[in-house]
């Protein structure tokens, strides 16, 4: 991998152009005995797609940390991710985010070619810090009150936005104190994790606070439930335009990195913002 992903978050923020992640899921399909093998191949196709439509960085995940979802042993996840992962490193110049909260399989995951790390537990499980340390790439710190399983049964703060800016300046200095490099430091409020529909509008009306830290800041919301509950969409295809317009309100309060399902339209909406911010430096050129 010759990208400096760094490099390029670190200019993603600076002139609020985010870069677009793209998810892709490696999860077993329970209604088929086969589903371990066919199922790497349905995401590795699903990748390759993403990242034909522009993706910036594949998130890979092998759904442990996901809210609700059963524990998977370090084992089976390394086998699920791996799988996936290292024809993709092989294939694609895309860099590779594994979205694990296990340091054995943050281990696995970036010897096999990923260069990023997305953790939604902010390297709070025991030997993360040092394991991503010791791996030198760019790691993403989340906040979630409570944990996957209960954390939507009553979340409750104070203040959302202090509570979560705090914890995650709190993560940041952790992660500088294990020798995390400043430069490999992304933020992430958690949008849905252990969060009401109010909780989550303040940390999307307030993201500039968090921009304005001067860390990176990775949003979610793609096809959440908070766009379910504003829309009335049931169903998470039918939330695609929600998700458009969350990403547009991320761009536009200088998030550096969208993490989403759909990449080809958050694509074209980055290309309208770009070429309007592009329009207005022309414009106040003339002026001057
Ligand atoms: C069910 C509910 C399945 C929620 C999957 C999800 C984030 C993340 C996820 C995020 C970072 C989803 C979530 N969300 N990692 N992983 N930030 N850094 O909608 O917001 O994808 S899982």
């Amino acid at each position: 991998m010759t990208v400096d992903l760094a490099a390029r978050i670190d200019s993603a923020a600076k002139h609020h152009r985010p870069l677009v992640m793209g998810i892709v899921n490696v999860t077993p399909d329970s209604f088929s005995d086969g589903g371990r093998y066919w199922q790497p191949d349905a995401a590795i196709s699903h990748a390759r797609k993403l990242a034909e439509q522009g993706a910036d960085i594949l998130d890979i995940g092998g759904e442990s940390t996901r809210p609700g979802a059963a524990p998977v042993s370090a084992g089976e996840e390394i086998e699920r991710v791996l799988s996936v992962i290292e024809p993709l490193a092989r294939e694609l110049d895309v860099p590779i985010s594994i979205d694990t909260s296990k340091p054995e399989v943050m281990c696995a995951a970036v010897a096999a070619g990923a260069g990023m790390i997305n953790d939604v537990n902010a390297l709070r499980a025991e030997g993360a810090l040092v394991a991503a340390s010791s791996l030198d790439v760019p790691v993403c710190l989340m906040h979630m009150q409570g944990q996957p399983r209960t954390m939507q049964k009553s979340p409750v703060y104070a203040n959302v936005l202090a509570e979560v800016g705090d914890f995650l300046a709190h993560r940041a200095e952790a992660a500088l104190a294990a020798g995390i490099r400043r430069e490999h430091i992304v933020i992430d409020p958690g949008f849905g994790f252990g969060k009401t529909l109010t909780h989550n509008l303040a940390l999307l009306t307030g993201l500039n606070n968090l921009t304005e830290t001067g860390w990176p800041v990775l949003a979610g919301i793609s096809r959440k439930s908070m766009l379910g509950a504003i829309t009335g969409r049931e169903s998470t295809d039918e939330r695609l335009a929600a998700s458009l317009a969350a990403a547009m309100l991320c761009a536009q309060r200088g998030a550096a990195i969208l993490r989403v399902h759909d990449v080809a339209p958050t694509v074209d909406v980055l290309k309208v913002l770009a070429a309007d911010a592009d329009s207005a430096l022309e414009r106040s050129k003339i002026a001057r």
